[in-house]
């Protein structure tokens, strides 16, 4: 009776078979997919259809088919399974950056809270709930206001300060619109950005509100003209710690943008996951100066989280980038958190402090480090839960 009843199936999954072949040639040729069936189920039927056994169990039988025969196995009565599939925890599932830089204890101490994060970039996506009530300053010197029209900008905020993605969110957002949709970032409006972020929302230098650091992930191999280059300085003077992106230009040695490269402001290099330095992270000068005082013009300071970076992108959605563009705001969030704990720290004890606490990449992880000072990340990973302990 079991044979019988099997031929008959058999019979009938053949011309049903045909059926799907006349109507559905382009899907079969493509989509396998696996389905457990149970065991016994003849292995010429499976055969038959295209499909292979996979794995063998005393209940049930893995097999390959063409997706189109699934529902021809079950119109002819057999028990048919989908075989869930599941992924490997991979590094843009989660912000792996904040674990990387260790948070955990900096955040029982603080989370940022009092610290003002200028991000001169292409603007923020205003109304994610990521931001809210932290933007206290919007000011645009490409468009109207600091809404992004890009998403870099918006990316780079949610690792310095986002709710879910961000090292430091609990800390205001500056958010100084001084590039443009497609990326480019004119002195001039970079000028204006650093003023603003020296007045803060009130307009004044000296006050309460001015930034406590300005992050900028944009670069180039020449520098800042003259005025606003003084600028620049006039704000370190004032204060505030300056963090740039060290450029997406390695291996090559000296090729450091700017302003990352300038001594009053830190040169962050970017790593991956497993500690690695990317080819394309800018590399600093080998000068023997740079052991000693990374701060001296063209080092590399420090290293943090560059690659596959989950983070906020527009309207709401997320988005996985590489780049020093990422790794600079982890050192600014981080160095919001310092000064959150402390804010007496002038800007070279911050430097300091994150130089002697950073984990140094060694010769064996990845090409173009070594023991201690290198060219490649500087002092090491920045580690947060030392860095904001010491401050
Ligand atoms: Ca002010
Ligand atoms: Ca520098
Ligand atoms: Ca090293």
């Amino acid at each position: 009776m079991k044979s019988k009843g099997f031929l008959n199936k058999k019979k009938l999954l053949i011309s049903l078979l045909l059926l799907f072949i006349v109507s559905t040639t382009t899907a079969s040729a493509s989509k396998q997919i696996r389905v457990y069936v149970k065991t016994g189920t003849p292995e010429v039927l499976i055969k038959t259809i295209g499909g292979k056994v996979i794995h063998k169990f005393n209940d049930v039988t893995s097999i390959e088919i063409p997706e189109v025969y699934k529902s021809a196995l079950i119109a002819l009565g057999y028990y048919v399974e989908d075989v869930p599939v599941f992924r490997i925890l991979g590094d843009c599932d989660y912000p792996w950056g904040l674990s990387k830089i260790n948070l955990n204890t900096s955040w029982q101490i603080t989370k940022g809270s009092g610290s003002k994060i200028a991000i001169l970039d292409t603007g923020i996506d205003k109304d994610n709930p990521d931001f809210t009530g932290r933007i206290k300053m919007c000011t645009s010197y490409v468009s109207t206001d600091c809404e992004d029209d890009h998403g870099h900008g918006t990316h780079v905020s949610g690792i310095a300060a986002g709710t879910k993605y961000g090292v430091a969110p609990e800390a205001y957002i500056y958010a100084i619109k001084v590039c443009d949709k497609n990326g480019y970032c004119y002195d001039d409006s970079i000028r204006f950005g650093i003023i603003d972020a020296r007045k803060g929302p009130d307009g004044i230098i000296g006050t309460e509100d001015d930034a406590t650091v300005i992050s900028m992930s944009f670069g180039g191999s020449n520098g800042l003209s003259r005025s606003t280059y003084t600028e620049l300085k006039n704000a370190y003077n004032q204060g505030i710690i300056l963090v740039a992106a060290a450029g997406n230009d390695g291996p090559s040695i000296n090729s450091i943008n700017y302003p990352a490269a300038y001594p009053e402001v830190i040169s962050v290099a970017a790593i991956d996951s497993s500690d690695n330095v990317p080819s394309w992270s800018s590399r600093g000068s080998a000068s023997s100066k740079c052991t000693s005082n990374p701060a001296f013009k063209g080092c590399m300071e420090v290293a943090a989280p560059g690659v596959r970076i989950l983070s906020n992108y527009l309207r709401g959605t997320t988005a996985c980038w590489s780049g020093t563009s990422m790794a600079a705001p982890h050192v600014s969030g981080t160095v919001a958190l310092m000064k959150a704990k402390n804010p007496d720290r002038k800007p070279l004890e911050i430097r300091q402090i994150l130089w002697d606490t950073a984990y140094d990449i060694t010769a064996g992880h990845g090409s173009y480090t070594a023991n201690g000072y290198d060219i490649a990340t500087g002092k090491g990973l920045i580690q947060a839960d030392k860095a904001v302990s010491l401050a």
